[in-house]
């Protein structure tokens, strides 16, 4: 039986190390894992560290942006993949929210519902965060996010703080595995 294509929307984010360099390693890695296709990765944003305890204008900027891709996986191998490749590029696990060298997070995963101890798509904080929200409704102007609607609408209710940055918009090697 052929697998179920699924189409996924993935978060990254990093405040730690070059940046920009780690991000788009990632998704080259990514885009090349068997199971994985058709990478479409937005531009990358630069946006102020939210902490527990709110935006910190002090601690290192983070640069963020979103990929959707086309899977064959199960969420929780696709989580495995990119828990392994946060752990290549350095990650190290210390405080909730802490300065991060490659965070990688399942935003969506299709349609489905997902909540268990390791996993809960879709990412129950995406609607408030305009690091995620902004780069998304590039990828797809018409983007609904499920349980909260429309992004256009999302975002233009919270406002987008983000800063685009200068460097051109980075390619990924769409191949196939
Ligand atoms: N997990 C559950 N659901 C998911 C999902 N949909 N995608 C579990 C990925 N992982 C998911 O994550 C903790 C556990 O969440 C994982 O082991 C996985 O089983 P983590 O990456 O180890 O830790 P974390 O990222 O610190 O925790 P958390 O609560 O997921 O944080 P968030 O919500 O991802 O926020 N500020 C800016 N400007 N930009 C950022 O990107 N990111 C964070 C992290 C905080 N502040 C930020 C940014
Ligand atoms: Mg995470």
């Amino acid at each position: 039986m052929t697998p179920q294509v699924v189409t996924v929307l993935l978060a990254f984010g990093a405040n730690l190390g070059d940046r920009g360099e780690t991000i788009i390693e990632a998704q080259r890695e990514l885009a090349m894992t068997p199971g994985v296709t058709h990478l479409r990765p937005s531009s990358l944003r630069e946006s102020i560290a939210l902490t527990p305890s709110g935006p910190d204008p002090d601690a290192p900027r983070y640069l963020n942006g979103v990929a959707l891709a086309d899977t064959t996986l199960t969420p929780h191998e696709l989580l495995d993949v990119l828990q392994r490749l946060e752990a290549r590029h350095g990650r190290v696990r210390d405080a909730r929210w802490g300065d991060r060298t490659l965070d990688i997070d399942i935003i969506t995963y299709g349609g489905k519902l997902i909540s268990d101890e390791r996993l809960i798509v879709p990412h129950p904080r995406a609607h408030e965060r305009d690091f995620v929200l902004a780069p998304w409704l590039e990828l797809d102007p018409h983007a609904v996010l499920i349980g909260h609607g429309r992004v256009a609408e999302l975002l233009a209710r919270l406002g987008d703080t983000t800063r685009p940055i200068t460097q051109t918009r980075q390619a990924v090697d769409h191949a196939e595995a």
